[in-house]
């Protein structure tokens, strides 16, 4: 069959070494192409590092990760990666250009995909604001560029890409509540078919999902759309009310 982008976890627990208490602990879940599947918790439940185990920059100890029923680390770190983007937490920018940082998923983008990622990203007016547009220079770190406007850049960069994955890891927290609502409006268009699993810390960002994850102190500890949970789960209730 095509690949399609179906993730899946079946009992994966991951400490780190030395630690006592693992931080992911018996996590299963599938999450499906044309889906979006939602992870939300308080900080330190593990959600960052629950995305990082299926880029393999940790390997679980027990379990296995999956990718269309191939074990994740039966794909080379290259394969990886033009199957996965990862929007990461803390957005990186290389020294180049907007439009190198952009491309680096995908080198052949040509500027009309460009400029279409940023559309969605709610990056385009702020680069149209720019001298040199897509050509405008980005220092090592993105030190030029403000947090929000890095993670649209990272946000755009994804895109670029064209993954069969998407994994956006608290990418629309930083923004505004409208931009949040534009992005998520435009986003389903443009990821159309894929897989995507977005962290994330308003509700409001993933009552949508198709399915939720609900993290806490390493373990899922719910699942559900939006509604189910609000009825059945106590950790989502508390973190809707807070
Ligand atoms: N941890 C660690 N060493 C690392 C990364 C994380 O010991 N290099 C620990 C810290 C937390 C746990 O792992 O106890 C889970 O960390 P995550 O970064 O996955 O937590 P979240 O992403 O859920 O938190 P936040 O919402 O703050 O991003
Ligand atoms: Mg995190």
């Amino acid at each position: 069959s095509p690949a399609a982008g179906q993730i899946k976890f079946e009992n994966v627990t991951f400490g780190f070494p030395g630690a006592e208490k693992p931080v992911i602990a018996d996590a299963s879940f599938v999450a499906e192409p044309g889906k979006t599947t939602a992870i939300i918790g308080s900080t330190g439940a593990g959600k960052t590092v629950l995305l990082n185990l299926m880029l393999r920059l940790y390997d679980p100890q027990e379990g296995s990760i999956t990718i269309d029923g191939a074990p994740v680390d039966a794909l080379t770190r290259a394969q990886l990666a033009r199957t996965v983007s990862l929007v990461p937490q803390r957005p990186y920018l290389f020294g180049g250009t907007i439009a190198s940082n952009l491309r680096f998923g995908r080198t052949d983008a040509n500027d009309a995909e460009l400029w279409e990622a940023l559309r969605v990203a709610q990056g385009e007016d702020f680069v149209r604001e720019k001298e040199l547009g897509l050509e405008e220079p980005v220092s090592q770190g993105g030190t030029n560029v403000s947090g929000g406007q890095r993670q649209r850049l990272s946000i755009a960069r994804a895109l670029v890409a064209k993954p069969l994955v998407y994994l956006f890891d608290d990418s629309f927290s930083a923004l505004d509540v409208a931009t949040d609502a534009r992005l998520r409006a435009a986003l389903p268009d443009a990821t159309e078919g894929a897989t995507t699993i977005i962290v994330a810390q308003r509700v409001s960002t993933i009552t949508e999902a198709d399915q939720i994850l609900v993290m806490e102190g390493g373990e899922i500890v719910g699942r559900g759309t939006h509604d189910e949970l609000l009825a059945t789960n106590e950790v989502y209730q508390e973190i809707v009310r807070s």
